[in-house]
């Protein structure tokens, strides 16, 4: 947590980062350093649990579990889970509230999959409030598992969603004394600048769920998609097996086909927390400029054991296993102080 606190602190993009710090639902709490987390003990037998990204992952997590709690099915825990960060216009890198493109657009990317291998997604939509469900009804009532743009805002419409303006003035305020000092150039995502949720749920039959949602990178460039909607970059579930999902720098997630790279290694017999530190390690060999940017990837196998892995410190995931949600520090590839040098 104060590791977080003190990368908020060194960024250059303090204005964004002071925004995200003040949110409620993504306000540091009370954090495990949770190394026997870390070391994927197999569980008690198998039990419903949820995982999510980020401190905003508490309040999602809470919702997600009465679903699960009362019986219900892992895909409607991600999706009642995610919409929690989605609607709340502090969190500034999900759905409403979210930092707009360089135009000053709000354009959301978010996916769904379920415990068959049926997926949803939609990109570059806009006026939406909660993205992640239109992703369901796009998995749901069509043939397809993408719509993008100004397609999926009619489709949107058209199935009932209302259309709303995003741009808080918070957010706008932001956008604009960006636009003064920053001469439009589209914000790097670096460390910092980060909060996308990724959700992933085991129910009481044992199915498997996620869904991922994001308003992605502040200030980028009009269109640009990231990894958070990319079944198998962003999110990938396969019943047999286990899990993923990501947060960070989208086009590196994407280079690797993160998540579902992680999901066959874990097939390959590999845990969680280890298929998740191969995929960061593969990023490291193949990205040269790994230390410049956050890429975080969070798992689970097929029988609940939980792990994540990041790039640089101070990834966390909040965990709700046996009534209690807590948030786990994740390990890195770079390291506090020694960040830069491989360990
Ligand atoms: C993206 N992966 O659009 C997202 C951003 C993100 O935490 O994860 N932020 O590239």
């Amino acid at each position: 947590m104060n590791n977080r606190r003190t990368f908020l602190k060194n960024s250059a993009l303090v204005s964004a980062a002071a925004l995200v710090s003040s949110i409620d639902a993504c306000k540091p709490k009370e954090t495990t350093n949770d190394k026997q987390q870390m070391t994927n003990p197999l569980p008690a037998g198998k039990k419903p649990m949820v995982i999510s990204t980020w401190e905003h992952g508490l309040a999602a997590n809470d919702a997600a579990w009465k679903v699960l709690s009362s019986g219900g099915r892992a895909l409607d825990a991600v999706e009642q889970g995610v919409r929690v960060s989605e609607s709340d216009p502090k969190c500034t890198s999900v759905g409403y509230g979210g930092l707009p493109d360089r135009d000053g657009n709000v354009t959301l990317d978010a996916c769904i999959m379920d415990e068959i291998g049926n997926c949803g997604s939609v990109a570059f939509l806009e006026h939406i409030m909660n993205p992640i469900s239109v992703a369901r009804v796009v998995m749901e009532k069509t043939k397809h598992c993408m719509l993008v743009g100004e397609g999926a805002l009619q489709f949107a419409l058209a199935n009932g969603f209302k259309k709303e303006n995003l741009l808080t003035p918070e957010a706008k305020a932001e956008w604009e004394k960006w636009l003064k000092e920053n001469k439009y150039t589209p914000m790097k995502i670096d460390k910092n600048n980060h909060d996308t949720i990724g959700m992933l749920a085991i129910d009481s039959n044992g199915n498997l769920s996620g869904a991922c949602t994001t308003s992605g990178l502040g200030w980028k460039l009009r269109g640009r998609v990231g990894d958070s909607p990319i079944i198998g970059a962003g999110l990938f579930v396969d019943n047999e097996v286990g899990a993923a999902t990501a947060t960070g720098r989208g086009e590196s997630v994407i280079k690797i086909c993160g998540t579902h790279t992680i999901v066959e290694l874990m097939r390959a017999g590999k845990t969680p927390t280890e298929a998740c530190k191969i995929a960061i390690e593969r990023i490291v060999r193949k990205q040269s400029d790994s230390k410049e940017f956050q890429v975080g990837f969070l798992a689970t196998d097929k029988d609940g054991r939980v792990g994540g892995f990041s790039l640089q410190p101070s990834f966390q995931y909040a965990y709700f296993v046996d009534g209690e949600n807590k948030m786990v520090n994740a390990e890195s590839y770079y390291e506090g102080e020694k960040q830069g040098v491989p360990r």
